[in-house]
């Protein structure tokens, strides 16, 4: 079979992409049937009432600032995780602990959650999303699903699309910019002068393995190349991590047209172990408080790769020895053998080098470009040898064996495809479950596509965005589920609920909050000068104290603590027409601030039906006038 030259497709591909929402392929897919009947697709998804999903899906809200939580097989939404934004819905965002987690931003925009890992596994401890637009890493807690701690913006960078990426026992959470940016920030320069000025960073986020808390280790400055996707290493690629880019020709303008030049980009090859051990030996020097490495000075940190055209994702495989990028402008993924890396850095067998930083030579370590099919972006496996690859323009996903390839495999790369499926439409990420570990789960693939097209009840001009469901644990993929998403939705991780075990209520007896008080005898007003503190207890179904008085020009403090220790009994306190609206899970204590700004009666109430007498929890802040 003769197809045309992958130079010939990169160039019909350009506009290919940019046109792709307009030409949904066919009709759907073949898949078991739409019936019940045992063993049917219906049958497979169904979870009955009363009974749990078999894993849980995080999935990325994009632009949303947040983080979705379903069920799987079920694709029911269970949870929603506000990280980035507030969400008045959990209350997120309105009490003194949360608003000084969002600092200065209302929004974020997720792309990338991580699992944190314990010897390359999934440990069910901690979550890990990305701000691509403010710069920021986001934890989460996974015994209470709650955000826990927001780093950033992170000091010397722009822009954090590349994580985040964990290493295989969280030692750290890597990162790397996508816009650069003229250092120190704060510094103008002209973008014409792109070139010159601007500078790239690669993060490496520390994570205290007692307690989660992030922060930044180390820095390497690269150069201003757009650092797109990356992932980390694990077996013969441990201590190592990769990221892609997408403008290796320093354009800074017109992008669509002046990045997408050069028939390769380069890929990062980053050593963070050495790049750790650089700063222990003092190799670094201080920017904006962190050390920051000068690739150019350190030898050893950093590499690059060359890869096919404008690639995007590149994703590591559960033995660690393969690495796919893909493509996006050109149909290929190229898959490189990480031993030949290692062998190719030991004996200099470098291009070239730019800005100091050796160009290692794609030829000798490539180990096949696999023809995939239009617009590859992400790759996932299952484990058992095969990956699986997103095609945004053709809207499908790959099915493709890992090398080690026959040799009559490797003379045609197109026998190692092993089935394609249809996905609706225009797919960006993939997520099999556990593929960023050295196990993974296998069993089932997630499709995030960007446009639904219709397949959804119409909402107005803006369709609901879509997930699928698909089975991979035969030798054909096979449609089982389809799922309006929340949007915008990035990448997913999978993790097998058993994995999770989360607390019902906080317990009285470790509660560290400062202002808790588990008794009403101990529920107190006091005023200190113009500042009014009030200790607060919730209970079914009452609040005590019910009446606060405070004067105009007030500065009004309250500490509420819900001393349920019932599973599920949840208080929320609203103040009528004073922006208020806080939430407490049973046995925990929140603060709240505000300055009072009128006078009046303002009825609270709470906001979560906890009783027969929900209704009658109520009280008054009643406010007198400044004269
Ligand atoms: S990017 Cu969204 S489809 Cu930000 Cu991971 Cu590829
Ligand atoms: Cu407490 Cu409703």
């Amino acid at each position: 079979m003769s197809r045309p030259g992958p130079a010939a497709l990169a160039a019909a591909l350009v506009p290919a992409l940019l046109l792709s929402g307009c030409n949904p392929p066919g009709a759907s897919s073949s898949s078991s049937g739409k019936s019940g009947a045992p063993g049917s697709a219906a049958a497979r998804t169904w979870v009955a009432p009363g009974e749990k999903d078999e894993y849980y899906l995080f999935y990325s809200g994009g632009h949303s600032g947040q983080v979705f939580v379903a069920g799987l097989p079920s694709m029911r939404h269970i949870s929603t995780i506000p990280v980035f934004s507030p969400y008045p819905g959990t209350g997120y965002g309105f009490d003194e602990e949360t608003k000084a987690l969002l600092g200065d931003y209302a929004w974020g925009d997720v792309h990338h959650p991580a699992l944190s890992q314990a010897d390359g596994l999934y440990d069910g401890r901690w979550l890990f999303v990305n701000d691509n637009a403010n710069n920021r890493v986001a934890r989460i807690d996974l015994r209470d699903f709650k955000t826990r701690q927001i780093l950033g913006p992170i000091p010397n960078s722009s822009g954090n699309h590349g994580s985040s990426f964990v290493t295989e026992n969280t030692e750290y959470v890597l990162v790397a910019s996508r816009f650069s940016v003229p250092l120190p920030k704060g510094r103008h320069a002209d973008p014409a002068d792109y070139e010159k000025e601007f500078n790239g960073m690669v993060s490496g986020i520390k994570v205290d393995p007692s307690d989660g808390t992030m922060s930044v280790g180390w820095q390497i400055l690269t150069p201003p190349f757009n650092w797109d996707l990356g992932s980390t290493g694990k077996g013969p690629s441990s201590g190592w991590a990769f990221w892609t880019s997408y403008n290796s020709e320093m354009a800074h303008e017109t992008l669509e047209a002046t990045s997408t030049q050069g028939d390769r980009d380069y890929a990062a090859v980053v050593n963070w172990r050495a790049a750790g051990q650089a700063v222990r030996d003092g190799l670094a020097t201080t920017l904006d408080g962190v050390p920051v490495i000068a690739p150019a000075k350190v030898p050893g940190v950093l590499y690059f790769l060359p890869v096919p055209k404008s690639p995007h994702g590149i994703d590591t495989d559960p033995s660690g020895r393969w690495i796919a990028a893909s493509g996006k402008l050109q149909p290929v993924v190229s898959v490189f053998d990480f031993e030949k890396i290692k062998a190719a850095i030991d004996r200099k067998d470098f291009t070239g080098e730019v800005r100091g930083v050796p160009v290692i030579r794609y030829e000798s370590v490539l180990e096949g470009e696999i023809p995939v099919g239009l617009g590859p972006l992400h790759t996932q496996y299952d484990g058992k040898g095969n990956a699986y690859t997103s095609l945004y323009i053709e809207s499908a996903v790959a099915k493709w064996k890992l090398p080690p390839w026959t040799a009559e495999e490797k003379a045609d790369l197109n026998k190692v495809i092993l089935d394609k499926i249809d996905v609706h439409y225009n797919i960006g990420h993939l997520v099999v479950g556990g593929s960023d570990t050295k196990e993974p789960y296998g069993k089932y693939l997630v499709a995030m596509n960007k446009l639904s097209k219709g397949r959804h009840l119409s909402v107005g001009p803006a369709q609901p965005e879509s997930s699928q469901l698909i089975d991979i644990t035969g030798e054909k993929m096979e449609m089982l589920y389809e799922a309006f998403t929340e949007p915008e939705p990035h990448f997913a991780q999978i993790l097998k609920a058993d994995a999770i075990k989360p607390i019902e209520v906080y317990p009285k007896a470790g509660s560290a909050h400062p202002h808790a008080i588990w008794d009403a005898k101990d529920a107190s007003i006091t005023r200190r000068g113009n500042t009014v503190e009030v200790k607060m207890v919730a209970i079914r179904s009452r609040f005590i104290p019910d009446r606060i008085d405070v004067n105009e020009g007030d500065e009004l403090v309250i500490h509420v603590t819900n001393v349920e220790q019932t599973t599920d009994m949840i208080h929320g306190l609203a103040i009528a027409e004073q922006n208020v609206n806080v939430i407490f899970d049973p046995g925990e204590t929140k603060t709240l601030r505000l300055k009072i700004k009128k006078p009046g009666v303002f009825p609270f109430y709470c906001t979560n039906f906890c009783s027969a007498l929900h209704q009658e929890m109520q009280g008054y802040l009643a406010v007198k006038p400044k004269s």
